[in-house]
């Protein structure tokens, strides 16, 4: 196996930090350095970090310079929710920062992954087994974001033979660490409610659908992308990734299985309008066929999971 130099950004984040860890297992602590606005916590640290502002070209040159990275992981951004309380600033965070990567990339033959997301999508978009190929319209300034994004990634791989591979991530579920920012963080926060309190007021109305994932598939998906050979990796906007559909009232029936008198109740705030434009449910054919994808959680399995880990780690943070 060459020897890889990998650059994570946002390496504290959701993804980041259990990409980081499984990116470690393979290369090596020393080979993956993680990067980020705050410093990395617990496994995390037990490797290289660099304090990263990814708004900055120059700390992008300067690392390359001491590294030599031959894989960057472009993980930082604003996500939705969070994005929509500042436009512009959310277009120049998202969007500086991967021209920053791809230029870097471009000149120093360095293979890319950057997640795009669900969020492409909008209210004329076909909602159910949502297609690769579609009406794109988004309705954030994440969403523009990231289907810029994905028209420049394309860009730089037909132009300047850059290796750029990226998912459409639907919301991401973990019981690891906590999702921020996002349209699809209910999913993770009606876990931790329903163990530490029993209950949980809910910010998207009891029957949204929307596209989700458990974090060890969507880890492995990314990591296969990463490897699948150049020839497989016939789309390079991003892939769509199926995963689960659920709404919130079945999510809580799920629960409920394991702790009977879990409740919900049911408040929908400024997200509701954001989920309301994102599709229910996605096809994801391109990505099982072109190199391999297998989704392997479903949502019993995801929930077993979850309520398992969940309970171990929230009993260890009181004791
Ligand atoms: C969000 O809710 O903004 C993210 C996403 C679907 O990209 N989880």
């Amino acid at each position: 196996m060459a020897k890889e130099s990998i650059l994570i950004t946002g390496a504290c984040g959701q993804i980041g930090s259990e990409l980081a860890l499984s990116l470690r297992q393979k290369y090596g602590n020393a080979a993956v350095v993680v990067s980020d606005v705050r410093a990395p916590q617990g496994e995390l640290a037990e490797g290289p970090f660099e304090k990263l502002d990814v708004n900055s070209e120059k700390d992008f040159e300067r690392l390359y310079e001491q590294y030599k990275f031959t894989q960057i992981y472009h993980l930082a951004a604003l996500l939705s929710a969070s994005g929509e309380k500042n436009p512009l600033f959310t277009w120049q965070l998202n969007m500086n920062s991967l021209l920053y990567v791809l230029e870097l990339a471009r000149q120093h033959n360095i293979k890319i992954y950057w997640p795009s997301s669900i969020a492409v999508f909008g209210p004329e978009t076909p909602a159910n087994h949502t297609p690769q190929h579609t009406v794109i319209t988004p309705r954030t300034a994440y969403g523009i974001s990231k289907l810029s994004g994905e028209h420049w990634c394309k860009y730089y791989h037909e132009r300047y033979g850059v290796d750029v591979r990226s998912i459409r991530y639907p919301g991401l579920i973990s019981y690891k660490t906590p999702a921020g920012g996002g349209t699809t963080d209910y999913a993770v926060d009606i876990y931790y409610k329903a163990i530490e309190e029993g209950q949980y007021e809910c910010f998207l109305s009891q029957d949204t659908y929307l596209p989700m994932m458990y974090m060890p598939d969507a880890i492995r998906a990314t990591l296969e992308l990463m490897e699948a050979t150049s020839e497989r990796v016939k789309n390079r906007w991003a892939y769509n990734l199926a995963g689960l559909s659920f709404c919130p009232t079945q999510v809580a029936a799920e629960i409920q299985k394991v702790i009977p008198d879990f409740t919900v109740t049911y408040k929908p705030d400024f997200r509701q309008k954001i989920a309301d434009t994102w599709p229910n449910s996605i096809d994801d054919h391109d990505a099982q066929t072109d190199w391999g994808w297998k989704l392997e959680y479903d949502l019993p399995k995801m929930t077993e999971d979850m309520i398992k880990n969940l309970r171990t780690k929230l009993k260890n943070k009181v004791s």
